[in-house]
């Protein structure tokens, strides 16, 4: 019988206060997983506490920034003592910064490429080593339109994300042999707080241009919901998927795959 379930499994979600990450760790939570998560803020990890908590989930969170090697090896190592083992990672932590290449700082571009790239890197470092005693991993590494596709103002976040989907091509190559599956899963536009500025409603309460740009663009005729993404990451975390590694598998509605709509 085909195996989705995640019955005694250990995962740590990053980022999963609210939007895609608590989505993801929702799911997992439904098909059996222990959960654990992470943020940078105190107040969301608390808020994030009581919504698990609500929903009856199994979820123990904590304050750790994903770029902070030394909090990151704690954290884990803190999960593994607790658990004795932890199967599933998902880097889901992430920021945009919507600015224009030649206004934008370095500062700006290190610390998109830091959070988006390179924590990716540290959280993996720090659960792989436990993965091959294990004899079994998964990780899944969101990434984004953004890791085949360029637009205006994102030039520091597709860097990030095109970087994350060659991480996630380059930690199933290392470790496949070690029975570790490391997927990436890119998302089109869905409906969070981090693309609430492109849907703001105009002072004339018409559609947001980027908003009705979206829609347009993608096949399904809509902005997917966090919830869209909940059976592809189970899919990935689960048994389900051994033999598929390195896939990045795109959960946007089509946009991908579509030419775009003839002009009138
Ligand atoms: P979001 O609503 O802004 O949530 C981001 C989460 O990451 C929050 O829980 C935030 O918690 C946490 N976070 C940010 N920086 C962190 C850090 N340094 N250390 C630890 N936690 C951190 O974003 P989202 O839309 O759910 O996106 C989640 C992921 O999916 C991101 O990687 C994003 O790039 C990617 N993605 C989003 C979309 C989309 O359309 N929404 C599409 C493709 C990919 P705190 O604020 O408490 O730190
Ligand atoms: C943007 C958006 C995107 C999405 C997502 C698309 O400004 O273009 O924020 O980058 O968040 O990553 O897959």
């Amino acid at each position: 019988m085909v195996n989705f379930s995640l019955e005694g499994k250990v995962a740590l979600v990053t980022g999963a206060t609210y939007g895609i990450g608590m989505a993801i760790a929702t799911a997992f939570s439904e098909a059996g997983a222990k959960i654990y998560f992470n943020g940078r803020n105190p107040e969301h990890i608390t808020e994030a506490l009581a919504e698990y908590k609500s929903k009856g989930i199994d979820a123990e969170g904590g304050v750790c920034d994903v770029t902070d090697e030394k909090k990151v090896n704690e954290y884990v190592s803190e999960i593994i003592a607790k658990e004795g083992h932890l199967d599933i990672l998902v880097n889901n932590a992430g920021i945009i910064k919507r600015i224009p290449m030649t206004e934008m700082s370095v500062e700006d571009f290190r610390q998109v490429i830091d959070i988006d790239l390179t924590a990716a890197f540290i959280v993996s470092k720090a659960v792989v080593p436990h993965m091959i005693k294990e004899g079994h991993g998964k990780i899944i590494n969101i990434c984004s339109m953004m890791s085949e596709l360029g637009r205006e103002t994102v030039s520091a976040y597709a860097a990030a994300k095109g970087g994350l989907k060659m991480l996630t091509r380059n930690i199933a190559s290392e470790y496949g042999e070690y029975n570790i599956q490391c997927n990436g899963i890119g998302p089109g536009y869905i409906a969070t707080p981090q693309t609430a500025p492109l849907r703001e409603r105009q002072p004339d309460g018409s559609r947001h241009p980027f908003d009705s740009f979206i829609v347009s663009k993608t096949p399904a005729g809509r902005w997917g919901t966090t919830d869209d993404l909940q059976g592809p990451a189970v899919f990935l975390a689960s048994d389900a998927s051994n033999f598929v590694n390195g896939h990045i598998l795109y959960v946007d509605g089509g946009i991908l795959a579509y030419i775009g709509k003839q002009p009138k």
